[in-house]
């Protein structure tokens, strides 16, 4: 047997030391910008996402909604594939075929309209974005947009995590007419609005602002919304029907596909990657995996994958350490893997992205896991927690959950992806049924772990991925240094008044 010297290690292990940081390093310069798919030294990557970030291949996590919102945001969902093959289709058809800035008909605002009007809508649709138009139709011109977040003001218990909407009445989070810019600017960040809708002193809406005029400075957000700009989604797919599925998929618009596997160092996934090149080519973009060392990552890229992603029994639901004793501490995968990457492009000038799919718990652990050489990290439990994803929202002992349970669970019965050329059922199971805590909209969520990814690399004195990359510096924790990391040795205000 092969012993490997060092325990494998887990994110919480770790730590980042500072650099320095130049006056030049803010936040607001930083780019996230990433390769998602092989390319060749000194050519541009073909795929590219503006967030490292993508949904896992879960019946819990990715559907259609998670596609658009995660497109949305710069990232890409992977549709799940243990449903049937034309499902799978239809869900990556309808986030080809959505428009950013569709105007539903039946759910339109004109300026003029009141607050209790867009309520009352709002409530009538249940949309939960709504178009101004200038006439108030679907075929008006957009003037504006009242979205979720504009009326959805909440607040949270931090000890409970609830969320607690506010009465209609104070819903709305509006300015009056003649607000200066910088005092529209602080509401939409203290409120974290996408639209600031400005009111006469009667209530009625004349104007909005928008969060995006501040954020990118990217000219008239209204041009960008009426643009027709297709959103990328992914798609997962099994080392069993890949000869009916890709078809389909690729037919359907898909930008990207991922063999979904537990384990993916197999022949399965040779022949899967084998038989996508001989019929399609380079056209058709893949990634392999699971591995979780430089081996398997070879021989993957070798085969032709398009990224590798990493990882073994490391995902929350996931329970393959304890069923089958294989797996490898996730920090410890994520860095072997990326070394061997890197040599594998000084060798064959060929660079294979490397996704740490799983093991996420703190936002911290995705600019850990990039600074540890991955390329985007995908996440199944953090995405399950949003309005997106595709499970039902549950009250448990008066707190909102929602639910999540692996694809190796009984309740998933995805045997495709355990699969090892045996029986088709699934014999054992890999994975649990669980509830997380609601966490509300995407886009909300999203914003703070990229304020917080963003922020520590610039105090690694990082503005890009492959700058953290270079710069990052790593200690180990030891257990009690861990403790010292936490609130400790002070008597924290809500457990002190009994969550009061
Ligand atoms: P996490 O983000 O919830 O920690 O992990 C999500 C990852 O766990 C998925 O992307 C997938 O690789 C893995 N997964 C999904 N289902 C199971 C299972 O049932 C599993 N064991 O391990």
């Amino acid at each position: 047997a092969y012993f490997f010297n060092e325990p494998s290690r887990t994110f919480s292990e770790y730590l980042l030391v500072p650099g320095y940081s130049s006056s030049e390093c803010i936040p607001a310069n930083v780019s996230l910008q990433t390769p998602v798919v092989r390319f060749k030294r000194g050519e541009e990557c073909p795929l590219t996402m503006n967030v490292p970030m993508v949904s896992a291949v879960m019946q819990a996590v990715s559907g259609e909604q998670m596609g658009i919102g995660l497109a949305k945001e710069g990232g890409i969902a992977f549709i799940y594939v243990s449903q049937p093959i034309a499902d799978q289709a239809d869900m990556v058809r309808r986030v080809k075929n959505y428009k950013a800035g569709f105007v539903f008909s039946d759910s339109n605002l004109r300026l003029g309209d009141t607050l209790a009007d867009v309520l009352a809508l709002k409530e009538r649709t249940g949309h939960s974005t709504m178009a101004v138009t200038d006439d108030g139709t679907g075929t008006g011109k957009l003037l504006g947009l009242v979205t979720s977040r504009d009326y959805r003001v909440s607040r949270m218990d931090p000890s409970t995590k609830v969320e607690t909407f506010m009465t209609p009445a104070e819903k709305i989070v509006s300015a009056p007419e003649g607000t200066s810019l910088k005092a529209a600017n602080d509401i939409i960040w203290d409120h974290k609005l996408n639209a600031l809708p400005i009111l006469t002193a009667d209530g009625h809406l004349v104007s909005f602002v928008f969060r995006k005029d501040y954020d990118a400075h990217k000219g008239n957000p209204l041009e960008l919304l009426d643009s027709q700009k297709r959103y990328m989604v992914g798609a997962g797919i099994n080392t069993r029907d890949y000869a009916e599925r890709v078809p389909a998929l690729v037919e359907a618009g898909v930008d990207v596909l991922v063999i979904d596997s537990s384990e993916g160092y197999s022949e399965w996934q040779k022949r899967t990657l084998e038989w996508i090149r001989s019929r399609y080519g380079e056209s058709v973009k893949v990634g392999a995996g699971n591995v979780v060392d430089g081996e398997g990552f070879r021989f993957l890229a070798d085969c032709g994958a398009d990224f590798v992603k990493v990882g073994i029994g490391g995902g929350s639901i996931c329970i393959t350490r304890e069923t089958k004793g294989i797996g490898r501490g996730q920090a410890t995968a994520v860095i072997d893997v990326a070394q061997e990457r890197d040599k594998y492009f000084q060798e064959t000038g060929i660079y294979v992205p490397i996704c740490a799919d799983g093991g996420i718990v703190q936002d911290y652990h995705i600019t850990l896991a990039l600074a540890m050489g991955a390329d985007f990290c995908m996440l199944g439990r953090y995405f399950s927690r949003f309005d997106e994803s595709p499970t039902s929202k549950v009250l448990i002992n008066g707190s909102y959950m929602k639910e999540y349970w692996g694809e190796g669970s009984a309740r998933a019965r995805n045997w495709q992806r355990y699969d090892l050329g045996g029986a088709s059922k699934l014999s054992f199971e890999e994975g649990v049924d669980s509830y997380v805590p609601y966490a509300g909209s995407l886009s909300d969520g999203m914003a703070t772990t990229l304020a917080k990814v963003r922020s520590t690399m610039c105090n690694c004195g990082a503005l890009t991925i492959p700058e953290l990359r270079e710069k990052a510096k790593l200690t180990l924790v030891s257990s009690v240094s861990i403790v010292e990391g936490g609130a400790h040795d002070v008597l924290l205000k809500d457990s002190a008044s009994g969550g009061k």
